[in-house]
């Protein structure tokens, strides 16, 4: 194959560039983890753009109200329809995937992950008090997700969590080109223990096997121990 021109590798790059809409009543939940680490370089880096949006700001009664009391009765507020219907309207075009954070979605799972990385505009709504009105989901929504079996407080922690999952997968972002893939899940197994300086602490030795530079023996020691790890603590996988 030829070689691409510097013109026509910036649209590579710019094809798999991924931006990432997070609709919630508290954008300020994001600031702190989105501007650490590997999710700050990867937006330093175009290669994710993540906007914040406030549903209250679509609200269009004059207190800005987002929620109501459950039609039938019962505990706490639902978010009404109508200022969430208006903040999608406002970021969705042709290309967005729209997914709702809630216990009762399907769990995210590494292959889930990798598969929303490809995608080129995710829209993630996040729900507050008791949820938001059904009707928005079943037009609105493309798939919902949850993070696994409990309840938090709303869905912006899930929301990172997703984004954090997903962002490792978008090429550029880790910095070896398949660290995504060397990471444990990727085979089914759990991770291997780990090691580092000094060679004794606190009077326990590291592996010998791991200071042997047998590369082929340290990789069976390896995968050894991720087998018996996964057997004893998560023998479904
Ligand atoms: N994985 N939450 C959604 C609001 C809510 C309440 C009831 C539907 C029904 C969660 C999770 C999660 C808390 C987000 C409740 N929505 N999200 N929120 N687990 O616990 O994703």
């Amino acid at each position: 194959m030829r070689r691409l021109l510097p013109s026509e590798k910036q649209k590579e790059k710019q094809k798999l560039r991924v931006l990432i809409d997070i609709l919630s009543l508290f954008p300020r939940y994001f600031i702190g983890p989105f501007n650490e680490s590997i999710i700050k370089r990867a937006q330093e880096k175009g290669l994710v753009t993540i906007r914040l949006i406030n549903i209250r700001d679509f609200a269009d009664n004059r207190h800005h109200r987002v929620d109501d009391r459950p039609y039938g009765g019962g505990p706490g507020m639902v978010m009404m329809p109508q200022p969430v219907k208006a903040a999608l309207r406002d970021v969705k075009g042709s290309q967005s995937h729209v997914i709702y954070l809630t216990p009762q979605g399907r769990t995210l799972t590494a292959e889930k992950s990798r598969q929303l990385s490809r995608e080129t505009h995710l829209v993630l709504l996040c729900g507050h008090y008791e949820g938001i009105d059904q009707r928005i989901l079943d037009r609105e929504v493309d798939e919902e997700i949850s993070i696994g079996d409990y309840v938090l407080t709303n869905g912006c922690l899930a929301a990172i969590v997703l984004v954090d999952s997903v962002i490792r997968f978008v090429p550029g972002v880790l910095g070896h080109p398949l660290a995504a893939e060397e990471d444990s899940f990727e085979k089914g197994l759990l991770d291997c223990p780990h090691y580092t300086h000094p060679e004794v602490f606190e009077g326990e030795r590291v592996p010998p096997i791991l200071l042997s530079g047998n590369h082929q023996e340290i990789a069976k020691w390896r995968q050894e121990r991720a087998l018996k790890k996964t057997k004893d603590i998560r023998p479904d996988l």
